[in-house]
């Protein structure tokens, strides 16, 4: 699904801003037809944010269940004669959206977009009334999976991953319009064959108007380096300045339909970053170099905000990784707004994309994978997470590594039974990159999903959640387990490790809790990646401090934050920034 952009065909109009909200505790709405008229009690709330903690009261942030959105927006006069398209960049978890009284979309899982064609619902110059009904229950068929419990007190929503289930329109809406012959979908891949870059585009049409399409690809100063004619092609570019981490040139692909007398149908950007990605041995290939991933898992997590984007957080998130000398991020525990790709092709830094399956343990043994828990239907919900993540983020240069699960039960042969088809359908999905999951404290040995990846992505807690508070225990530990995982002869990434630090806490010993803690907790860690060839890379849990779910082991939240949620250093991001800098 393309993204809507104003080009010499198209037009979008931004839909954030305050909306008419209301919480529906008891199901109610939908019966009663909320959608057919002004919401019946409302406040406003604004989009794009979580409810949860905008409001000063604990209904709103623990609320399980419908939350409605309303607004109203006028339908720009000049797009008469054009397709109209109304588009949620994602709603969480899933939603039911009408215009008018007229329901024109229904989508599961709180993270990818989803549009409806309104064309024939709306007119020029008209208001429209856009209603959606947004609701957070988690189930073992949703991504990710919870337990909504009917107690005395109310419904209560428990769930088996570290974040807070925040909830609403997180990102932004837009009203936007295209000629009625239009592009659909454009994939590019990229390759190199010495200097020279090539570029394959594959782009998809509909609409009544026969038409061709002619591609110009344009360097960044605006030159035009190649040009193609019809759906598919390749096109070549002399002496290609290449996509690379820390280098983040941009191509672009100007995609053009064009009708039987040459004029433009229809015009769509596309940026191009051209990169080759490969796994060979033990290494990770960026351009044939290996590339050593340095950086972070990180949460789409501030105060108020909660899940909101935020484009003062994207352009102060990405300073701080600048900062610190890291490369990349893995997208913990969920794809991010759309933005952050976007910037993150032009900074240069590398993405490893997740899909929402975070928590898929229910912690009893056997019991995860089951015709009674996570099962066919979750399995087929989990797929489709996949296709709308793969069909979203195909194309950016940054993402060159898919992680189809954070932590998943993986020791039993029903785990394996539920993983191998996802590896599979990710790979016909997408060829050109590699594709894993973050393993939890599964050895080596024991874990029946781990071979089904191209890479071994290990979350290690050795010093922390193991061997607490005993760096010397710990260091053999995880070199042991290291160095088993090492004779699989794949590429291992520590996607996470790290310490809760409460910032400001000191000691002289190095006591759990306290940043010379954590700094020396990281100091062991480095240590034993530094002995071990097949790690190439580090990620820390956490980039920043987030919010959790309560819990007897969070304080206000996980504390694992390299910098606080308001983003300032602890003593351990003067450490990361000296190791990370060495070589930058
Ligand atoms: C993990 C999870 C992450 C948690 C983290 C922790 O292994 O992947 O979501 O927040 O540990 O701090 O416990």
């Amino acid at each position: 699904m393309l993204r809507p952009e104003d080009t010499r065909t198209r037009e979008r109009k931004s839909l954030t801003g305050l909306w008419e909200f209301q919480l529906d505790p008891i199901g109610a709405g939908r019966s009663a037809r909320w959608f057919a008229g002004p919401l019946p009690d409302a406040v406003q709330a604004p989009v794009p944010a979580s409810y949860n903690d905008v409001f000063a009261d604990a209904t709103a942030r623990d609320h399980v269940g419908d939350a409605w959105y309303q607004t109203t927006a006028r339908v720009p006069r000049g797009w008469n004669g054009q397709r109209i398209v109304l588009r949620f960049d994602s709603a969480t978890h899933r939603a039911v959206v009408w215009v008018g009284d007229t329901k024109v979309a229904e989508h599961e899982g709180g993270y990818t977009p989803f549009e409806a064609d309104v064309t024939s619902l709306v007119a020029p110059g008209d208001e429209v009334r856009i209603t959606a009904v947004v609701n957070n229950e988690l189930s073992f068929q949703s991504i990710p999976p919870g337990i909504v419990e009917d107690t005395p007190q109310g419904l209560r929503q428990r769930y088996f991953h570290d974040f807070f289930n925040y909830a609403g329109l997180h990102r932004a809406v837009w009203l936007y319009a295209t000629p009625t012959t239009f592009i659909s979908d454009v994939t590019v891949v990229t390759d190199r064959d010495g200097s020279t870059g090539l570029v394959r585009y594959a782009v998809r049409s509909a609409g009544e108007a026969p038409h061709t399409v002619r591609a110009t690809l344009r360097d960044a100063a605006g030159r035009t380096v190649a040009t193609g004619d019809g759906v598919d092609g390749e096109l070549s570019v002399g002496d290609a300045h290449l996509w690379a981490p820390g280098d983040g040139y941009l191509y672009q692909l100007d995609v053009e339909l064009v009708d039987t007398e040459g004029a433009t149908l229809d015009s769509y950007l596309q940026s191009v970053g051209i990169r080759t990605v490969e796994v060979r041995g033990t290494q990770f290939l960026i351009n044939g170099e290996p590339f050593y991933f340095k950086g972070f898992a990180k949460h789409e997590d501030s105060a108020v905000r909660g899940k909101g984007h935020d484009d003062a957080f994207l352009v102060h998130d990405f300073a701080l990784l600048n900062w610190i000398g890291a490369n990349s991020f893995r997208t913990s525990h969920y794809p991010y707004a759309d933005e952050v790709y976007d910037y993150a092709d032009r900074e240069g830094i590398v993405i490893i994309d997740e899909v929402a399956a975070v928590g898929q343990n229910a912690g009893i043994p056997g019991s995860t994978f089951s015709p009674e828990t996570i099962n066919d239907v979750s399995r087929e919900v989990h797929a489709q997470a996949i296709r709308e993540l793969v069909a979203r983020d195909k194309n950016h240069p940054s993402v060159v590594l898919w992680s189809i699960a954070n932590e998943p039960e993986s020791r039993t042969p029903a785990s394996r039974e539920y993983f191998a088809p996802l590896f599979t359908l990710t790979r016909e999905l997408d060829p050109t990159r590699p594709v894993g999951f973050a393993n939890a404290p599964t050895p080596h040995g024991e874990c029946l999903v781990s071979d089904l990846g191209d890479v071994l992505m290990l979350n290690r807690y050795y010093g922390w959640y193991v061997n607490t508070g005993d760096l010397p225990a710990a260091e053999p530990g995880l070199q042991a387990e290291l160095e088993a995982w090492a004779t699989d002869g794949k590429p291992i990434i520590i996607t996470e490790y790290g310490a809760d630090t409460i910032a400001g806490l000191h000691s002289v010993a190095p006591v759990p809790w306290t940043e010379e803690y954590q700094v020396e907790y990281l100091e062991m860690n480095h240590r034993v990646f530094d002995r071990v060839d097949a790690v190439v890379g580090e990620q820390v849990w956490n980039f920043a401090d987030f919010a959790t779910g309560p819990g007897v082991r969070r304080v206000d939240g996980n504390k694992k934050g390299v910098f606080t949620r308001d983003r300032r250093p602890k003593a351990a991001a003067h450490l990361l920034r000296r190791r990370w800098m060495r070589d930058a």
